[in-house]
C-alpha cells in the first residue's frame, strides 16, 4: 500500500447471477416483461441481469499517489451515418435513448389528447364536436406513436455496432432478441397509427354532436386497447436499454490487461493484487460471472484490467455464455493477456486439461501480448526435472516456458509479476499507437 494515498477506483462489472449461467428465466426477475410476450414460452438464451458496481478502494502499490479518478471514459459514438462508416467505436450502450414505461407513455398521451380543444370559430355544435373528437383521436395516436418511432430510430442497428458490443448484445439478450423487441415496438407503432387514423376519420364523419361524442369515446378506447395489447414490447425495450446501459464501458485506446484461465485458478485474486479493483474471490468455479473492468494507475497513466469468467476445456460449441464472453473480450478488444495456470490440482480443472485449452488459446490469440503466471505456488511440490520430460510433463511441473510463479496467499512472486505486467502494458501502449498510426496511413 502507498501510505495514506487514496484513489477512487471505478470497477464496473457485468454479472450473471450465480446458478444461472447460460439460461435465465426472466420470471425470476419479477420484471414487467413477465406478463409480456417477450420471447414467448421460452427462456432467455443468455444472461439477462447486469449490475454496475462502483467500488472505491485504498490505493494499492500500483496506484500513483497523486492520481484520482472516478469514472470510466466512454468513447463518444457519432451519429448514425458515422456508425456505418466506422465500426471501431465503443460506447453505443451509454447513448441509448431513455425508454419510458408503457403506463407513463399512455397516461401522458391521454392527458395531452384530452386537452386538445376544437378549432376556434366553429359555431355548429355537431361540427365542433366532431372536429374536437377527430383532433383528440389524432393527438392520442401521435402521442403514442411518436415516442415509439423515436426509439426505433435511436436504438442502433446491431450491424453498425462494434463487434464487442454486438457480442455483448447476443450473449446477454440472446441471439436475435434485440431486433425482435425493436420489431415488436415498430409493429405496435404501425397498429396505433392505423387504428388512430381510422377512428379519427370515423369521428370526423359524425352527423350529430352525440354521435361525435360516442365515436370519440369509442375511438379512445380502441386506441388504448391496441396500445395495451402490445405495450409489453415497450417494457421489454426498457429492460433491454437498462441492461445494455449497465454494461462495462471499455476504452479501445487504453491498454488493457485481460486475466484468462480455467475457472477457480486465482484470476480474481490476482486482479485484486494488480489493480485497485476488488472482485469476489471464492473457492468454487465461475465465481466471476461477467466481464469486470478495473483499473491500474501507473506513472500517471491509467490502464484497464478485465477479469473474465474461466474457460473450460471443451469445444466452442459447448461453451456457456460466460466462457463466450471471455472469448469475445479476447477476440474484439485489444487486450494483453495474463494467462493464469493452477498446477496444484486445487481449482478443479486438471493441469492436463488446462494445458489443452492453453495451447488452443495461445494459437488462437497469438497476436496478443502474453504473460503466463503459475498461481498458488504455495501449494506446489516440484518433482525433480527429468530430461525425458515432454511438453506436458514440463508444463505440469513448471507451467509454460517463462511463466512467473506466484502465491497470493504467501505473497510470493508478486513484485516480479507487477513489474512484468507493467512492462507488458507499456509495450501494449506502443503497440496500440503503432497500430493506430498504421491504420491512419
Ligand atoms: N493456496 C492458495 N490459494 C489461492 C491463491 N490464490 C487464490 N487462491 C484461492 O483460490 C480460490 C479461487 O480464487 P479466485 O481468485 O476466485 O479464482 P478465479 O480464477 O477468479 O475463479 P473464477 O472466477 O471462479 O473463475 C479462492 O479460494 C482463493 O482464495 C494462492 O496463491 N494460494
Ligand atoms: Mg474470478
Amino acid at each position: 500500500m502507498n501510505g495514506g494515498s487514496r484513489t477512487f477506483n471505478l470497477l464496473q462489472q457485468w454479472r450473471i447471477p450465480p446458478g444461472q449461467s447460460s439460461i435465465w428465466r426472466r420470471e425470476r426477475l419479477g420484471h414487467q416483461m413477465l406478463k409480456g410476450k417477450f420471447f414467448p414460452g421460452k427462456l432467455w438464451n443468455g444472461p439477462s441481469f447486469c449490475s454496475c458496481q462502483g467500488m472505491q478502494s485504498n490505493t494499492g502499490e500500483f496506484v500513483d499517489k497523486s492520481s484520482a479518478f472516478g469514472s470510466v471514459t466512454a468513447l463518444n459514438i457519432g451519429a448514425k451515418e458515422k456508425q456505418s462508416e466506422k465500426h471501431e467505436i465503443l460506447g453505443a450502450f451509454q447513448k441509448l435513448p431513455m425508454v419510458m414505461p408503457s403506463v407513463d407513455i399512455l397516461s401522458s398521451a391521454k392527458r395531452k389528447a384530452r386537452n386538445v380543444p376544437p378549432t376556434k370559430g366553429i359555431a355548429n355544435l355537431a361540427k365542433r364536436e366532431r372536429n374536437k373528437g377527430a383532433k383528440q383521436l389524432d393527438a392520442l395516436m401521435k402521442e403514442l406513436a411518436v415516442p415509439l418511432r423515436q426509439y426505433i430510430e435511436n436504438f442502433p442497428n446491431k450491424q453498425y455496432l462494434h463487434p464487442y458490443e454486438r457480442s455483448l448484445i447476443e450473449l446477454t439478450l440472446g441471439d436475435g432478441n434485440y431486433e425482435e423487441v425493436l420489431g415488436r415496438v415498430d409493429s405496435l407503432r404501425k397498429k396505433i397509427v392505423s387504428v388512430g387514423k381510422q377512428q379519427a376519420s370515423l369521428c370526423a364523419q359524425s352527423l350529430s354532436k352525440r354521435e361525435a361524442e360516442e365515436r370519440l369515446s369509442e375511438g379512445l378506447k380502441k386506441i388504448e386497447e391496441v396500445f395495451h395489447v402490445g405495450s409489453n414490447a415497450i417494457d421489454d425495450l426498457l429492460y433491454v436499454a437498462k441492461t445494455l446501459r449497465h454494461m462495462p464501458v471499455v476504452d479501445l485506446e487504453k491498454p488493457t490487461l485481460c486475466l484468462v484461465g480455467a475457472p477457480n485458478v486465482g484470476k480474481s485474486s490476482l486482479v485484486r493484487i494488480l489493480s485497485t479493483g476488488k472482485p469476489e474471490v471464492c473457492n468454487y468455479p465461475f465465481t466471476t460471472r461477467g466481464i469486470l473492468m478495473g483499473h491500474i494507475m501507473l506513472n500517471y497513466e491509467r490502464f484497464q484490467v478485465t477479469d473474465t469468467p474461466g474457460l473450460l476445456t471443451r469445444h466452442d460449441d459447448d461453451r456457456n455464455n460466460l466462457e463466450r464472453l471471455t472469448l469475445a473480450v479476447l477476440s474484439h478488444l485489444p487486450t494483453a493477456v495474463l494467462y493464469v495456470h493452477d498446477l496444484s490440482g486445487e481449482c478443479g480443472t486438471s493441469p492436463d486439461d488446462q494445458f489443452v485449452t492453453y495451447k488452443e488459446m495461445k494459437v488462437r490469440f497469438s497476436n496478443h501480448l502474453w504473460l503466463d503466471v503459475v498461481s498458488k505456488c504455495d501449494l506446489l511440490q516440484i518433482s525433480p526435472a527429468s530430461d525425458q520430460e515432454d511438453d506436458l510433463g514440463r508444463y505440469k511441473n513448471f507451467g509454460p516456458d517463462g511463466a512467473i510463479r506466484v502465491s497470493v496467499t504467501c505473497e510470493v512472486g508478486l513484485l516480479e509479476l507487477k513489474e512484468r505486467v507493467h512492462q507488458m502494458l507499456i509495450s501494449q501502449t506502443s503497440k496500440l499507437r503503432s497500430e493506430k498510426s498504421d491504420n491512419e496511413n
